[in-house]
């Protein structure tokens, strides 16, 4: 054992270690013991310049154990006692930062060797007192360093000497000192005449938190320098129009007329299903490089954090190449996201943890996300103390180890130093880093609002608290480096800029809406997806090359030799989904479009039918068939996703509308989990068209249907999507074929260009692998995918039809399968494959082939609250006409999507299948379907 140099923590432990062994040497290892036996602890002294001190008696021992452990506590709990709040109030300090707590004094320090302290501070100090004073200064000041959760030595060794070089620290000559001034003079003059201008419009002002826009500039300098050349910034409403301001650098014409709301004059294109959003939700990107690298904020929700997981997939997908065969290749240099997080939401909104779970997550890392908490101490009237349970807001992120630290945010060189700590760790360890930067709120919630009546104290101190730029200026003028004059010519300068821009503002010309022009009508019908047998079967062998000597599991052998066969007779149904997917995508493969595929367990399919990643079964090396066969001409990417929805969905629209040349899916384990990313739906996926003009394609595999699993476990809750369904910005599919689902994959795939809607398909389960659903490879080979599928049968006696049943998905398997369905003449069944965009040409023509009608049926298996009731009503409605009834078959209104009884579930589909059929009873006349529980079936004796 050598015991090396000691220094800082070490030189405490093996003092203490040595201590014990001293008083019972059997109380350490054997090994221990016999270092010990050999060596006494002045072995310590070994760098430092002071008058050597004999460490010898026990004494001493403890006087050293004693700073040692000091120097310890002062690096791990000094930002306890940092002065990080502007408003000055007291930080809670802790008693192990007093020397006396270690039973030393400071007499005691002096005599002792500064390299017993270690780490930089040591090297210019003349003995230990002198060294932990230093480290007072560092770790006390305004800034507090907050690294010791993270676990990995290396990156703590240079967090350590990171905090305690100074090495980060701006230098405040002349030059960079004008520069600052000039920039936080730019940032509170926009604001203080937005103020003059509009009084008491909301703009949710940067003031207490100035330092933000420079805190940027040092990052996004300092990661270009690293090769970064874009940069993706995610942020709420707070302090968003200075930054798009002066880091997107959207000019001030722009955001002025916005104030004016140039609506009203005629910029609204509903006619475009565009809305607009107010101008602090409002995206922006840098028209060119700014320094060396593009600039990017998306459109954000006023949800707050829900941005979180849409920045760090956008910079995913950002410095993703994906135009060869196999995997993609990352590199995380390429691209910087930036997220600025509410020191209230931080905490609060789950979707933060989802993210940060992320991070380090193969397949969806960044090399690193710099976070940075916009820390005003208040959520609007809410306290810390009434927001988070953790000490400081950025709490959460100790636990993923992320490095924190917290900064006075008026204090200029502090928050510099934050910045560039941040990025040169992001660059060295490609891992994420938060700075909590702590300053205060310098009106209310936004500009209407009195904060005074609930936070009157704070406000009073407010109200006497100079801003940044005074503070800065003052130190400046009594330092001699920028007169106080110069500093004021600052001041006019930018408010005469803002007057010029308002003076000549043409608020008709400046606003431009972000409309996105909707594909001519029928573009998607048109879309040719057929591929030919002879190309089908090449790839499906290639398919099945596995590398040389690659053992398979004996269970699936089975399914690769049947799927080896799968066009051998192009007439025989032998497609099933699996096989129907997997061509799919390996032929959008082959005509180089990359496809990335994510969701809980999707790489083996939640229903073992995917298997679209193999583990030999002797080593268990991987095999992906798709990233190796011979066609490829474009990536194939798949992982199995953490268990989000929220999360890992708002993760996958950020890559979509990044990368919209990928076809990029994500797959639900069972669809009912899909409202557990309700909010990443509503306020991105499905509206994102009308707000921001933004043209998603992500595509959603839902797997839906009935089958008496129970509530959670039955439905993917279409209602929720057709009621979010408004012509252009969504299709949702529950298609009853194998054919049909490659027909509509390949489709989508031949749309991300011309027209691009998000998907929703509701997949099967029990019926992945029924005959019914299995296609000839025949189908695949003409046709394209049909939104509607007229019954075949009945077409022979298209005269005697009374009633159409319309359905959709899983419902039609359990009519064509019924007893009713063989001996009943008089009913059609057609197939709604499509439900939104509502297939209204399709279905007219199947209906107008019926020429007898009574009525018309709307099956579904949902509850009449639920499923694509409300959606078709009014709809088929208006396409029937006063030609027959439109009635309704299905579940009763319930406020649980289903039974929670296998046996109850069958009773019920079977009523379903009764009523369908029953031409004559009173039930068909009534839209009220279904039966209550029978008594046996609840256990119940009542
Ligand atoms: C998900 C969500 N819940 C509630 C709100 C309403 N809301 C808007 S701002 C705000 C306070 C946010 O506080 P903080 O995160 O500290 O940011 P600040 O406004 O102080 O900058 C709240 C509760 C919201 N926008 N989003």
């Amino acid at each position: 054992m050598t015991l090396g140099p000691f220094e800082g923590v070490n030189a405490g432990y093996v003092l203490e270690l040595y201590e014990r062994y001293r008083q019972n040497p059997e109380s350490v290892d054997p090994a221990t013991r016999e270092a010990f036996s050999s060596w006494t602890p002045t072995e310590l002294e070994t760098t430092s310049t002071a008058a050597p001190a004999d460490v010898t008696t026990p004494n001493d021992v403890r006087v050293v154990v004693g700073a040692a452990n000091l120097a310890e506590s002062i690096r791990r709990y000094g930002h306890l006692a940092a002065r990080l709040d502007p408003l000055g109030s007291e930080p809670p300090g802790d008693p192990s930062l007093s020397t006396r707590a270690h039973g030393i004094t400071d007499d005691d320090l002096k005599l002792l060797p500064a390299s017993l302290v270690g780490g930089p501070v040591a090297e210019s100090s003349s003995n230990a007192y002198d060294a932990i004073e230093k480290l007072r200064r560092i770790y006390c000041s305004t800034t507090g360093f907050d690294y010791s959760h993270v676990f990995v030595p290396e990156e703590r060794t240079w967090l350590r000497h990171a905090a305690e070089s100074g090495r980060f620290l701006p230098p405040l000559d002349p030059a960079n000192a004008l520069e600052l001034l000039d920039r936080i003079t730019q940032v509170e003059v926009f604001e203080r005449f937005l103020h003059r201008t509009f009084p008491g419009k909301t703009r949710f002002s940067i003031e207490g938190l100035d330092m933000l826009v420079p805190v940027l500039d040092a990052i996004i300098a300092g990661a270009a320098s690293h090769g970064a050349r874009h940069t993706i910034i995610g942020m709420a409403h707070r302090g968003r129009l200075n930054v798009l301001a002066h880091i997107l650098e959207k000019p001030y014409a722009q955001i002025l007329a916005e104030f004016k709301d140039p609506v009203a004059a005629g910029a609204l294109r509903i006619d475009l299903g565009w809305m607009g959003d107010v101008k602090y939700h409002a995206g922006a990107s840098t028209a060119g490089p700014v320094g060396h690298t593009y600039v990017t904020m998306p459109p954000n929700p006023s949800h707050l954090e829900a941005v979180d997981p849409v920045v760090v997939g956008m910079a995913r997908a950002a410095g993703t190449v994906a135009d060869r065969p196999g995997p993609p290749r990352f590199d995380g240099v390429l691209t910087l996201p930036i997220l600025i997080h509410g020191d209230s939401a931080f905490p609060g909104q789950g979707i933060v943890a989802e993210t940060l779970n992320l991070s380090r997550l193969s397949g969806y890392g960044t090399s690193g996300t710099i976070h940075i908490i916009a820390n005003n101490q208040l959520g609007f009237t809410a306290t810390p103390d009434e927001s988070y349970s953790t000490s400081y807001a950025s709490g959460l992120a100790r636990g993923f180890k992320i490095p924190i630290v917290h900064v006075n945010a008026d204090d200029p060189a502090a928050c510099l130093e934050a910045a560039r700590l941040a990025w040169e760790y992001r660059a060295r360890f490609g891992l994420d880093f938060l700075i909590d930067l702590i300053g205060y709120r310098r009106f209310g919630h936004n500009e209407g609002d009195e904060p005074a009546f609930t936070q009157p104290l704070m406000y009073q101190r407010i109200a006497t608290h100079t801003t940044v730029r005074e503070r800065f200026a003052d130190q400046l003028d009594q330092q001699g480096t920028v007169p106080r004059a110069q500093s004021e010519r600052l001041v006019k300068k930018y408010f005469s800029e803002l007057e010029q821009a308002f003076a000549s503002l043409e608020p008709e010309k400046d606003y431009v809406p972000p409309v996105s022009e909707p594909a001519p009508a029928g573009t998607a019908a048109r879309t040719d997806t057929a591929v030919p047998v002879d190309i089908l079967r090449e790839i499906n062998s290639a398919l099945q090359n596995a590398p040389d000597g690659f053992t398979f599991h004996k269970k699936l052998e089975r399914g690769r030799e049947r799927r080896k066969a799968v066009l051998a007779n192009p007439r025989e149904r032998t497609v099933d989904w699996a096989a129907a997917e997997e061509l799919a995508f390996a032929t959008i493969i082959a005509d180089g479009i990359p496809i990335r595929l994510t969701g809980e367990d999707v790489e083996r399919g939640t229903f073992s039918h995917r298997h679209a990643v193999f583990y030999d079964a002797v080593n268990g090396s991987r095999f992906v068939p798709l990233q190796s066969f011979e066609q490829a001409r474009a990536s194939f990417e798949i992982h199995n996703s953490a268990l989000s929805e929220n999360g890992t969905v708002g993760f996958e629209f950020g890559y979509n509308i990044q990368e919209p040349s990928h076809l990029v899916v994500w797959e639900a384990q069972y669809g009912d989990f899909i409202n557990g990313a309700q909010v990443i739906l509503d306020q991105f996926v499905t509206s994102a068209r009308a707000k921001w003009g933004l043209q998603p394609s992500l595509v959603f595999l839902l797997p839906h249907g009935y089958e008496g699993q129970g509530p959670e476990h039955s439905s993917a809750r279409p209602e929720r999507i057709l009621q979010a369904a408004a012509g252009i910005n969504l299709r949702l599919v529950n298609c009853t074929t194998a054919a049909q689902y490659f027909h509509l994959l390949r489709r989508q795939a031949k749309l991300l260009q011309k027209d691009p809607l998000p998907l929703f398909v509701l997949t099967p389960k029990s019926l992945l692998r029924h005959p019914a659903v299995a296609s000839m490879p025949v189908e695949l080979e003409t046709g394209r995918f049909q939104s509607v599928i007229d019954d075949e049968e009945a077409r022979s006696r298209v005269k005697n039809i009374r009633r159409v049943v319309l359905c959709s998905g899983k419902v039609y398997v359990d009519l064509i399968g019924s007893e009713q369905r063989r001996t009943s003449t008089e009913v059609a069944i057609v197939r709604v494959e499509q439900l939104a965009p509502f297939p209204g040409v399709a279905l007219r023509a199947a209906l107008d082939a019926y020429p007898s009608l009574r009525d018309v049926v709307w099956l579904q298996e949902e509850p009449e609250n639920m499923g694509a009731w409300d959606f078709m009503r009014p709809q088929l409605e208006e396409l029937i006409g006063d030609r027959c009834p439109l009635r309704y078959v299905g579940r009763a209104r319930s406020a649980s999507p289903s039974e929670g009884s296998s046996a109850w579930h069958q009773l019920n589909q079977r009523a379903l299948v009764e009523r369908t059929f029953d031409l004559g009873s009173p039930v068909a006349e009534s839209p009220k379907v279904l039966s209550k529980p029978a008594r046996s079936l609840t256990g119940s004796k009542r």
